[in-house]
Formats: C-alpha cells, structure tokens, sequence
C-alpha cells in the first residue's frame, strides 16, 4: 500500500494559492524545482483575480500577470510586477491627451492586456486566456484564475468609504485605514473546472506568502472553493500555509498594518496568521525569527516547519520550496 502511494507520488499535483508579488516568489521556487525534478507540469497555481482592473478600456489581470512574468523570466526584478526593461511611452502620451495615468503600464505589459481584452471579447474564458499566454510564453506548469466571472476587491477605508482595490493599494498608496473587505460578485462566482479538475488531483496544497486578506480571501470566497479544499485534506492532502508575516512586518505590502486595523482578535504576527488559517490549513510554515511562536500555533492545531522564509535570491525561493515539499508532499 505505502509503495503505491509512494510511486503514485509524481503524479499528484502541486497546488499553489497565490496573490501578486509575495506569492510569485515561492511559485517560481516551486516552478525551478520542479522544472529541475522534470515535472513542471504537475505544478498549478490559482491566482487571484480580486486586484483586476479595467482602465482604458483594457482588462487588466496585475496578479496573473505577475505570475505569469515572474515565472516566464520577464518580470521586473526592482519590483517585481510590470516587465523587466519596459518604456512607458504609451503612457507618457496617454497623459498628454490629459488622462490621469496613475497605473504604471508599460509599453510591452500594455500587450498582455491588449490580447486579455481582444480574447475575451471574442468570447475566450479568462483561464482559456490565461492559458494561451502562458503557453506563448514558454510556461511549462498551469495558471488558473480563480474565477472565469469577475470578482473585484473593494476596500471599505475610514478616510474615503469603499474604493476599488487599486484605488486604494495604488492609487492612494495604501494609506488608508482598512475598516472593511467585501468581494463584489463572489456570490456569483463559479469555481472553474480546471480549477475543480487541479484541486481533485492536488497531493499537496500550499498557500503562498500572500495577504491573507487581499490575495488569499478572495480566492477563498468563490462558492465552493472551500469544500474543495476540505474534499482534499479529507482524502489526506495537506493544507500548507506559508506565514507572509515575518517578526511581526509583513514581507510585502500593507498585510500587517490590515490585520492590526481590521482584526479585534488578530494581530500582525505569525499567530495572528495562523488564528486566521485555523481549521482551513494543516501546516504553518514560519520563519526562524517567530520560532518562539512555534509552540503556540502547534497548540492551535497546526504542524509546523520552522525555516528561513524571506526569498530575496532565486535560490532562496527554491530552498523554501524543496523544504515544503521534501516535508509535505
Ligand atoms: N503596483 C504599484 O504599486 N504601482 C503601480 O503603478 C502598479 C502598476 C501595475 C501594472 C501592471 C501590473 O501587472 C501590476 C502593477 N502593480 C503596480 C502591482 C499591483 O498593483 C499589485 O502589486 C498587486 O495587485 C497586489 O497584489
């Protein structure tokens, strides 16, 4: 019995719940390894689509398309959205004609959601979109969007009342205090039959670094996104979360400052990560710093793996990801 399982091994898939630049980093360790280990393509990664966009008149996907840069080698290392090298003339002339180009769209990203809209004009869905630039661009592993319908993140601030997701993160460059999230059409939302096919075969799950409120929630309120998870943890699929809060900082972006204006009973730590996760994932990964942590989030119920999980360097990002899956998989 253990030796089929064993042997069934390299056939499960590797699933990844990922946001926009945190989560990229592990899905490109991901990626490496298992490009390396010949097996790229039993990697998914279901990327949010809460942080979408339209804007003259193009959709604009920001996390899929980090994804999608990062782990095509286009991505713009200094900040690891947009594409490496890119000019903004298009933009430079957009705000000639007087438009208030506040979105940082490079000439060649520009491309990306020129095809996203003419595809789905044409009655392409969003994951037969994705698909068809990732294969353009040489992806050997699946990315998904959550949802095929368009859910969108609005941020309910105490300064400004609700706004969409850029318009805050962007935009007003985060500086609102958070007071509320609502996902505007995830009642509506279906889970996608490659994402329903991808979440049957997972042998392991791994939620990356991302903000569990902005990236990760989102994905999590499609209608039957969660019982998915919990059919695989239920047929012995572990859940792994990896804490995006480290010594208390969040490793990228507003998330600690979200968790301390939102959460009454969570706070910006490593415990506070796994209060949110508890009962939805089986294993926390922490970084060294928060070892002190450790006992408390194993008395929530959760295994942990406690190791370096700041991924400044390629090879940081493929350490963690070896370490996740030689543990868990
Ligand atoms: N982030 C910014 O902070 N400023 C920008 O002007 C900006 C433009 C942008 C354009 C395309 C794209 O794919 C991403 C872009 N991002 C920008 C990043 C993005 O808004 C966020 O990092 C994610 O949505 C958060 O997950």
């Amino acid at each position: 019995m253990l030796e089929n399982l064993d042997e069934n091994k390299p056939l499960r898939r590797v699933v990844a719940l990922a946001g926009g630049v945190g989560g990229a980093k592990l899905a490109l360790g991901l990626y490496r390894l298992m490009q390396s280990e010949n097996r790229a393509q039993m990697l998914s990664i279901i990327g949010n689509t809460g942080d979408d966009l339209e804007m003259f008149g193009l959709r604009i996907c920001p996390d899929l398309d980090t994804i999608l840069y990062t782990l095509s080698g286009l991505a713009n290392p200094l900040v690891g959205w947009g594409i490496a090298g890119d000019t903004f003339h298009t933009l430079e002339m957009l705000k000639r004609y007087g438009e208030d180009a506040w979105f940082w769209l490079g000439d060649r990203d520009f491309a990306t959601h020129i095809l996203t809209t003419q595809w789905l004009r044409a009655g392409d869905s969003l994951t037969d979109v994705i698909a068809k630039q990732a294969t353009q661009l040489g992806l050997e592993c699946q990315l998904l969007p959550m949802a095929d319908s368009d859910v969108r993140t609005i941020v309910d601030t105490a300064e400004a009342g609700e706004m969409l997701f850029q318009e805050y993160f962007v935009h007003r460059q985060a500086k609102d205090t958070v007071r509320g999230l609502r996902f505007m059409g995830a009642e509506q939302a279906q889970v996608s039959l490659a994402v329903r096919e991808v979440l049957g075969q997972a042998g392991l799950i791994i939620i990356c670094p991302s903000n569990p409120y902005l990236s990760i929630w989102p994905i999590l309120a499609v209608p039957g996104m969660q019982a998915l998870l919990q059919q695989a943890q239920a047929g012995g699929t572990k859940i792994v979360v990896v804490s995006p809060i480290v010594g208390g900082v969040a490793i990228k972006g507003p998330a600690a400052a979200i968790m301390r204006s939102m959460g009454h009973e969570t706070e910006a730590s490593a415990v506070g990560v796994a209060r949110l996760y508890q009962g939805l994932a089986d294993v926390m990964v922490l970084d060294k710093v928060d070892a002190d942590q450790e006992s408390i989030i194993q008395g929530l119920g959760f295994q942990t793996l406690v190791t370096d999980t700041i991924m400044h360097s390629e090879a940081d990002k493929i350490r963690l990801a070896a370490a996740i899956l030689e543990k868990f998989e």
